[in-house]
């Protein structure tokens, strides 16, 4: 193509709802498709990035309905404002761990993520776009405060005018000064994880017999997971299922859990269940692990992972530190105290991990809501968690359900739920929290059915390492014999207001550890209602869901 290309300024109006949340820029597609939309918050992004010209930029996205014409728009803004080098996977796929990879190794300004997570996709569900820094990781709150500012007075973009470029074809093209590479999606990946794990061990394991079942959901894990179990390491063909990204995830949530990967979970538990079952969200960025009868919750993931971490090649060193989201169980704090490692609290979202990741403060992290990862990129990383407990099986040669009740009798086990009230009225949740809010300083103290509160406060995070500080994080009860209550409103949702309620009780009774976990919480749940009211104020008899 000629270098001699137009360079357009189109003048714009900003819209004022651009405002990133907890991942992103969330909104139905719809919204995302109103003139000019996606222009203004990318060009935004560039507009508060610095100097753009002569860097590289990742751009991809999990395949989701839109996704193609926003790559697209995307590409035309980056030629225009100057970058050097637009790398994009093939057919637009790149999943939220693999873009970090790239930004980090190809030394990248950033990377562009088009995705809204496990969300549904299609015409009239979600999209999104996020945005990832030189370290890879999601961009910080400074920076997206940023961008959400610039985004309410644009009055203009740059684009050129260009015949679209055929994603499908790996290679390279010219516009103007730009170079656009279109690169394979998966093999940078794969060969990271190489480097991590012992895939010998775990290839002669499986071909001892050890079987394994991958759901990708229809979302961006599918060609990843495909290479990686399948061809790499030899599981048998078919052992990844739903692998086809498809822009409606087949109508599905692309949703790891216990709801929405409900036919995994019941094959785990049937007579014909292979050894290890997984699953894997939209972006590739979330995990869900399930042993043959038994499931395993993130947040004793996050703890069996961290416990067990040395036995892989990459962490044999042993880990600097842990750290997880403040609504997270405390089963993590126990494996850092007897490792006697660093334990971080932070706010729930990854993009709170970079700063401790990038001073090796801490090595390994989680959230609750199935993310967990390391110190390889700066995202949670899906095929990452999966591949490390594949590595400790193999090395262990146990069950997971022999692992973890095995680690629940060395550490004891934290009972923990999520009960979400999805759909709220905006206002009517707003009102649930400033009423809580209002009762803090009188609950410390106070004892509700015989259980005594230590502290209630409303978590402000002061980062160790910028020393910047994020308030209103979300609501903490803490009980004298270690159990919590957490209450914050969910910043992902693209309809109402969604509450989440986080319970969390610690059990040492080596005849305790294998209750129900709603009826090892009962107490501790009706003391919550009691507490928060959100059953009272909102009118909702039950949870819309139980995670
Ligand atoms: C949710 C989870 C949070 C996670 C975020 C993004 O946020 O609770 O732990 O980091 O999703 O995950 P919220 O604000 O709705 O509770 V993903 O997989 O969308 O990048
Ligand atoms: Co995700």
């Amino acid at each position: 193509m000629s270098d001699d290309i137009v360079i357009k300024t189109v003048a714009t109006k900003p819209y004022l709802d651009q405002m990133p949340g907890t991942s992103g820029l969330r909104k139905k597609v719809p919204v995302f498709q109103q003139e000019n939309y996606p222009e203004n918050f990318i060009q935004s992004i560039f507009d508060v990035s610095g100097d753009v010209k002569g860097k590289k930029l990742v751009i991809g996205g999990d395949g989701r309905f839109y996704n193609d014409q926003v790559i697209q728009k995307a590409i035309r803004l980056a030629v225009a404002n100057g970058f050097g080098h637009v790398m994009i996977g093939q057919n637009g796929i790149l999943s939220t761990p693999a873009v970090s990879n790239l930004i980090r190794k190809y030394k990248a300004l950033g990377g562009i993520v088009l995705s809204a997570s496990h969300n549904p996709g299609g015409p009239k569900q979600d999209f999104g776009i996020k945005y990832n820094i030189s370290n890879g990781g999601p961009a910080p709150e400074k920076f997206t405060n940023a961008a959400f500012e610039r985004s309410k007075v644009i009055d203009q973009y740059l684009t050129v005018e260009t015949s679209d470029i055929d994603l499908s074809q790996i290679g390279k093209h010219q516009i103007g000064a730009t170079t656009i590479e279109i690169i394979d999606s998966v093999a940078d990946y794969a060969e990271m994880m190489e480097d991590i794990f012992d895939f010998d061990a775990i290839r002669a394991y499986i071909q001892s017999g050890f079987t394994l079942q991958f759901d990708a959901m229809h979302a961006v894990t599918g060609p990843y997971a495909k290479e990686i179990f399948e061809k790499r390491l030899g599981a048998a063909e078919g052992s990844v299922i739903n692998a086809v990204p498809l822009p409606d995830f087949g109508g599905q949530h692309p949703d790891p859990n216990l709801i929405y990967a409900k036919g995994l979970y019941d094959l785990l538990m049937s007579d014909n269940a292979p050894d290890f079952g997984a699953a894997s969200d939209g972006d590739g960025d979330r995990n869900m692990i399930i042993g043959r009868g038994m499931f395993v919750a993130p947040s004793d993931s996050l703890a069996v992972l961290a416990a067990n971490a040395h036995l892989v090649p990459a962490y044999s060193a042993g880990l600097k530190g842990i750290a997880r989201s403040m609504p997270t169980s405390c089963a993590a704090d126990r494996v850092a105290e007897k490792l006697k490692i660093g334990m971080y609290e932070v706010p729930t979202g990854w993009k709170f991990f970079g700063n401790l990741l990038d001073h090796q403060m801490a090595t390994i992290c989680g959230e609750e809501s199935a993310g967990t990862s390391s110190d390889h990129v700066r995202e949670k990383d899906g095929l990452w968690a999966v591949l490390l407990w594949l590595n400790i099986l193999a090395v262990r040669r146990q069950s997971v359900a022999d692992i973890v009740n095995e680690h629940w009798r060395h550490f004891g086990r934290n009972y923990y739920s999520r009960h979400d009230f999805e759909g709220v009225d905006t206002e009517v949740a707003n009102k649930v929290m400033q009423r809580l809010r209002g009762e803090l300083a009188s609950l410390a103290g106070t004892s509700i059915d015989g259980q005594t509160i230590e502290k209630a406060d409303d978590f402000a995070y002061h980062d160790p390492v910028d020393q910047s500080v994020s308030a209103h994080q979300g609501i903490r009860i803490l009980f004298d014999n270690g159990s919590r209550i957490v209450v914050r409103l969910s910043g992902t949702g693209t309809t109402g207001a969604t509450i989440r309620i986080y319970i969390e009780r610690y059990e040492a009774d080596e005849d305790k550890l294998a209750l129900d976990t709603q009826e090892a919480l009962a107490e501790l749940i009706a003391i919550a209602e009691k507490i928060i009211q959100v059953k009272a104020i909102t009118g909702f008899e039950t949870p819309t869901a139980i995670i």
